[in-house]
């Protein structure tokens, strides 16, 4: 799906501000129609932006259901005779959407864009209102899944309900990510897809593009300067002393598009990824992974997008000397992406699917009524949306499809079967990959991935405090998985909650020094392990969680406060990070 980019053809309309909204705590809205008109005790609410945060009302915080939008746009009158798309960025989890009391699409996924033409709904060169329904409930249909309790004996009031999720990060909702408005000719380009390679100094993008016109293609460097052209739907273009995109150094050609009165401008890198015998080649080169997971995730807006923090974030990988982030859990903002593609950031693109783990001993997760039929349907169109979304970004250099799931069920096997053929189909040129948090011994599935990526938590959730665990432990449990795939792994996940500002010497749980030499006992195994090709300590900054007796305040493991301030560990990796690991 083409990202709206205005140029001499397209415009975009950002309808981004503050809308209505109001929560349907009667589950009401539908049954009165609100879709003409929002009750007039609504409130304002900023889009983009999690509603919840925004009000005193804990109620609005903790909401399980419905929640109504309505703002109102012009659609200019130069617009008349085009396509006019509505696009949102993503709402978080479902959303129904009308045009003037008529609806126009329906989407889920909370964290991927949809759109729809609303040429025929609009008012053209007049007013029109737009209504949106978003709802939040996670269940055994939806990723990440969750389950609404409602079972509850007499020591709860009638009618108490509680949204469980087996994720750790705070169930954030709303309209997240811009709302546009743009318009293209009747006859448009609908899609474009490049891919390149490169052999001594020519580079070759392969393009393909979908419209129905005669297509004709420009490929324009940095400058704006034309390096080839070709015509043709599908075509392989070469670049003459190619500039090639590299980890830190994101140089970005641009596709330009033309078909009957429409034009795009796709931007591109060139550059090759591989898995190669212990290595991850990128352009030929074995690439060392330093960097993190980490969240979308601030104060107030809570997943809104939010650019100065997005760039804020760039900046201090920037100054950490960190080369590449998992977006771990969910697909980031366009915004986010755009961005990694310019700084050279590499990334691992990751599926919503996050909670597959479902702590309780003996509970299977993945059976009937759990993951399986629905949700393994859904978790195939997220790869598809997310593929259609992200695939033409150099940034990206894998796919995670799912985060800890429970890989040792017998069924797990069949079940990411199935997903990793789906993303295999969709993806002829990228790695696949999966993240894993289970005995190796166990695992059903990771001969179906590339690399493996490991999540580990010694001396933390595995004996808390004893940081002299974590040499003869973690060294044993990565060489059983490097054993038993033969694949190289990155070690996607350790890391300590840590309370800023927190120290004793020597280190106790919870302070500064506990993060710092739990991080460097861990980085001492890595680097006598060939096989271990990346070090992505979790998280980037703390974020918030749902409420519970081991987070005060949400998840603490931050190396950056919630605000992005250091903690000593920053210093630490910025030293080792920009020596060379
Ligand atoms: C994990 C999860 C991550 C959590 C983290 C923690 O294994 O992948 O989402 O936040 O552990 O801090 O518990």
């Amino acid at each position: 799906m083409l990202l709206p980019r205005e140029n001499e053809v397209r415009e975009v309309k950002d309808l981004c501000g503050v809308w209505k909204f109001k929560a349907d705590w009667e589950n009401c809205g539908r049954g009165e129609n609100w879709q003409q008109k929002l009750p007039e005790d609504a409130i304002p609410m900023p889009v983009p932006s999690s509603y919840n945060d925004i009000t005193q009302d804990s109620r609005l915080r903790d909401f399980i259901g419905d929640v109504w939008y309505e703002t109102e746009f012009y659609v200019p009158a130069g617009w008349k005779g085009k396509r006019v798309v509505l696009r949102f960025g993503s709402a978080t989890h479902k959303a129904q959407v009308w045009v003037n009391g008529s609806c126009c699409m329906q989407h889920k996924g909370g964290y991927l864009p949809f759109e729809a033409d609303v040429s025929a709904y609009v008012n053209i060169g007049g007013n029109n209102r737009l209504t949106v329904a978003v709802n939040n409930v996670l269940d055994w249909t939806t990723l990440p899944p969750g389950e609404v309790k409602t079972a509850f004996d007499d020591r709860y009031p009638e009618g108490y309900r509680v949204q469980e999720y087996f994720h750790d990060f705070f169930n954030y909702a709303g309209i997240h990510r811009p709302v546009r408005l743009y318009c293209t000719p009747k006859d448009y380009i609908r899609d474009v897809t490049i891919n390149t390679s490169w052999e001594g100094t020519q580079g070759i993008a392969s393009y393909e593009v979908e419209a129905d016109g005669q297509v004709h293609v420009r490929i324009l460097d940095m400058d704006g300067q034309e390096v080839a052209r070709q015509t043709g739907a599908t075509g392989k273009v070469p670049i003459e002393n190619v500039q090639l995109w590299q980890p830190g150094k994101g140089y970005l050609y641009t596709l330009e598009v033309h078909s009957g009165e429409d034009l795009y401008r796709q931007p591109f890198g060139v550059r090759t990824v591989e898995v190669k015998g212990n290595h991850f080649l990128i352009n030929g080169k074995p690439f060392y992974f330093k960097g993190f997971g980490k969240h979308e995730d601030m104060d107030i807006k809570g997943k809104g997008l939010d650019l100065p923090i997005i760039v804020k974030d760039f900046n201090l990988l920037r100054w950490l000397g960190a080369n590449s982030v998992r977006t771990s859990h969910y697909p980031y903002a366009e915004e986010w992406m755009d961005l990694a593609d310019r700084e050279g950031i590499v990334v691992i693109d990751e599926t919503t699917a996050v909670g597959f783990n479902f702590f309780k001993e003996g509970e299977q997760v993945f059976c009937p009524n759990r993951a399986s039929g629905e949700v393994l349907e859904h978790h195939l169109q997220v790869l598809r949306e997310l593929y259609a979304r992200d695939k033409n970004h150099p940034c990206v250099v894998a796919w995670s499809v799912a985060n800890e799931a429970k890989t040792q069920e017998e069924n797990a096997l069949p079940y990411f079967e199935v997903v990793a053929a789906e993303m295999r189909r969709l993806e002829k040129h990228r790695p696949v990959t999966i993240v894993m948090n289970v005995n190796p011994a166990e695992d059903r599935v990771g001969q179906l991935f590339d690399f493996i990526c490991v999540n580990g938590y010694n001396s933390w959730y595995n004996d808390p405090g004893h940081l002299e665990v974590i040499d003869r432990q973690l060294e044993h449990r990565l060489r059983m998985w490097y054993e038993k795939y033969h694949k190289p792994l990155i070690m996607t996940e350790f890391g300590a909650d840590t309370i800023a500002g927190f120290h004793q010497d020597p280190p106790v749980m919870f302070t500064e020094e506990y993060q710092c030499e739990m991080i460097s006992r861990f980085q001492a195994v890595f680097d006598r392990l060939e096989f271990v090709i990346g070090e992505h300590i979790w998280a980037f900054a703390d974020f918030a969680t749902k409420q519970g007796i081991t987070r005060v305040g949400g998840n603490k493991k931050g190396v950056f406060t919630r605000q992005r301030q250091p903690k000593m560990a920053a210093y630490m990796l910025k030293e080792r990070w920009h020596e060379n690991k």
